[in-house]
């Protein structure tokens, strides 16, 4: 069911409306000026497919947007992970690896559902998503304090969240879902009151930094592959924040405590040996966050990327 090892779709994804900092639409040129794709072009040996575009969505934005059920945006969230839903559709039917750059967190409901229908399509097969971040993002819109949207997309990708109005994310349909139980967790430190609940509640595997610390990396990531099953496709949703800040102080929710830059390697690394990545996600790194600069959290992102795609050290 793999995809085309050698062929990579790369949707970059300029936007920031799913939390209130902006900066983060600004961090797909950041990676992309970096040499990101120029690497996995020449050193990793991809046929890279990009329409050498970064995509602001203003076509499909709505004029006004006023808060509804508690969230923030809700239309133009929805607008614009709708578009991005249809981009990684068109990719991941062709049966290429899908990398989005976004962006915030709140571009997964896109990125993954535009996987999973796919998915379901070409390989009759339902995904699995490895959700590396130091938050769990999925809060429902009655749980969320902020209101702010990329605390959600997990909530409205499982269907634990759900609206009928097709300007609000009513466009999600079965299809584009996800399986609560071929969902898992690594790196969480900063989870909601409501999140915690809906995670026990549902019985999602979840690693925090505390089983980080107790088992080691190896052994979580052996854990949370093992959770997925042999064989099953998989989406790594990966939120730069899930990594201490001091390799990543360029994000709009940093937490300390976290990983290492070598262990958010480390889980890219493993997850590119199990073959079976179907699509990846590289989101939150906000570049106007760093005094001197964003190039430490742009390297790190670049480096988990490179790592997803098979950069081997040896
Ligand atoms: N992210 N749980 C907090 C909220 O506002 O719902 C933080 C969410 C952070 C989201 O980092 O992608
Ligand atoms: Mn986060
Ligand atoms: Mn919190
Ligand atoms: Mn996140």
């Amino acid at each position: 069911f793999l995809p085309q090892r050698d062929q990579l779709g790369v949707v970059a994804v300029g936007f920031s409306g799913g939390q209130p900092r902006p900066g983060t639409d600004a961090a797909p040129m950041a990676l992309i000026e970096s040499g990101l794709l120029d690497q996995v072009r020449d050193e990793l040996g991809y046929q890279v497919h990009y329409d050498n575009k970064v995509h602001d969505y203003s076509d499909v934005r709505p004029a006004s947007d006023p808060v509804y059920r508690n969230m923030k945006r809700p239309a133009t969230v929805s607008a614009v992970t709708e578009a991005l839903q249809k981009q990684v559709y068109e990719h991941a039917k062709e049966g290429r690896c899908v990398l989005t750059l976004g962006g915030d967190h709140s571009i997964a409901i896109g990125s993954i559902a535009g996987t999973a229908k796919a998915t379901r399509e070409r390989l009759g097969r339902e995904i699995a998503v490895i959700w590396v971040d130091a938050h769990a993002d999925i809060n429902t819109p009655e749980t969320s304090d902020s209101g702010n949207i990329h605390g959600m997309p997990a909530a409205f990708l499982t269907g634990l969240a759900r609206e009928d109005r097709k300007d609000v994310f009513g466009w999600i349909t079965d299809d584009m879902r996800i399986n609560l139980k071929k969902l898992v967790y690594i790196g969480l430190r900063d989870v909601d009151r409501g999140e915690k609940q809906i995670l026990r509640e549902h019985g999602i595997k979840a690693f925090s930094m505390h089983d980080v610390d107790r088992y080691g990396i190896g052994k979580v990531v052996e854990m949370a592959l093992g959770h997925i099953g042999n064989d099953t496709p998989i989406h790594l949703s990966f939120d730069v924040d899930a990594l201490d800040p001091m390799w990543a102080p360029s994000t709009g929710t940093p937490v300390r405590g976290g990983l290492t830059l070598r262990e958010g390697d480390f889980i890219a690394e493993c997850v590119h040996e199990t073959g079976s990545l179907i699509a990846m996600d590289m989101v939150e790194v906000n570049p106007s966050l760093e005094s001197q600069g964003a190039s430490e959290t742009i390297r790190a992102g670049c480096s988990i990327v490179r790592c997803a795609l098979g950069d081997t050290l040896l």
